[in-house]
This record gives C-alpha cells, structure tokens and sequence, in this order.
C-alpha cells in the first residue's frame, strides 16, 4: 500500500484517446492492466473523462473551414483543434471497457463548457475555472498525487503542472501514459514537468 495521503488520479483512458477512437493515441490501451493493477495499492483514487458537448470549441469542425490539429485563438489564448472526440454520452466518452472503475471514489468530468476547453483536472484552459479537485483532495488530507492516463503531453501533464503549482507532490507514471506527440509537444512537456519537480517514474 501506498501512504494514506496519497492519490492515484487516472486521466481519460476512455474510448476516443485508444486505437479505433476519434482521437487514438497510440498504444493507449496498453496502459489499462497495469493502471487496474495499481489501484489497490492507493486508498483514494480519480478518474477524469474528457466530457464534451457537441458545440464545443475545440472541435475542428465548428471552426468553418479549420483543419484538425492546426491551433486557433480563442479569448483565454492559442488552443489546438481537435478532431470531435468524447461527446457527452457518447460511446467515444465512455471508459475503455477494460478499465477498472469500481475503485474509484471520484469520476471527474471536465470540457463541458462549450466556449473553454479543460486539459487539466484542476483549472479549464483559461488557467481561471477550477474543477473543484483540488479542495476534494486537500479534504481528504492528500499531499501526494500519481498521475498515471491519457495522453502524457497535454491532459496528463497539465494537469501534473498545477498540481504541482498548488503544491501537491506529483509523480508521473510515464509506463502509464501515451502521448499524442504533435509537433515535439511530448519533450515539450517532458521538459516543462521535469522543471516544475515532477518526480518521473518509469519501472520498465
Ligand atoms: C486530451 C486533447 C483534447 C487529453 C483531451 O486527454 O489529453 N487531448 N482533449
Ligand atoms: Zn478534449
């Protein structure tokens, strides 16, 4: 068992962000058996869904004539399109059937507000909206958080960024996690977490 205070939070292992999904990212399934077989380990433990309307602006296919992947302003700054993926409902949104769901104490849905997306399990992308996980963790005396989910370099890795910002200590399960990789943004985000003091942790 892992210390009392600490917190495993799985991040969007859910259809669309596994091979056959909207927004596949490679080899995201292969984590599934191993984060299940971590869960035990830890007293408290999340899961986030990306959950988003159908209206929702960081689908390409609002944005008249933008291409997926390709980054737009929007009031809080740049965001990058995306092809439609976890629909409210949706099969795409629900979890990788094979993911254990029980354990968890929290299921968190974030990006369901159509005019901001929400990367991160704390704060929406105009870095101002909280979620309210925060204030759920610090009630239950939890200082430690293991990040483990999808995809390593934007919802995995902002979400370790604030957590580490609000002062929690963060390891990242990189064995557990699959990035999306446009444009350098996993070294990018390697680097970023390395600097702020994420603890990197791969016991492959
Ligand atoms: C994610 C892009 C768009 C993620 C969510 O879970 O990393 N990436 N929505
Ligand atoms: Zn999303």
């Amino acid at each position: 068992m892992r210390e009392t205070d600490a917190a495993l939070i799985v991040i969007d292992v859910q259809n669309d962000f596994c091979p056959g999904g909207a927004l596949a990212v490679e080899g995201g399934h292969e984590i599934i058996a191993g984060i299940n077989a971590l869960m035990p380990e830890f007293g408290c433990v999340v899961l986030t869904q990306d959950w988003h309307p159908a209206d929702h602006s960081s689908f390409a296919d609002n944005h008249p004539g933008a291409a997926p992947f390709t980054v737009t302003e929007m009031p809080y700054g740049p965001q990058v399109l995306w092809p439609r993926h976890c629909v409210i409902g949706s099969n795409g949104a629900a979890f990788h059937p094979d993911l254990a769901t029980d354990p968890a104490q929290l299921i968190l849905r974030k990006g369901f507000r159509a005019g901001i997306d929400s990367y991160s399990a704390f704060f929406e992308n105009d870095r101002e909206t909280a979620t309210g996980l925060e204030p759920w963790l610090r009630a239950r005396g939890i200082t430690t958080l293991v990040l483990a989910g999808l995809a390593t370099d934007f919802c995995v890795a902002y979400s370790a960024l604030d957590a580490v910002r609000l002062g929690f200590r963060v390891e990242l399960r990189e064995d557990l996690s699959r990035a999306i990789d446009l444009d350098g943004s996993l070294e990018e985000a390697r680097a970023q977490m390395t600097d702020a003091g994420v603890v990197m942790v791969d016991p492959r």
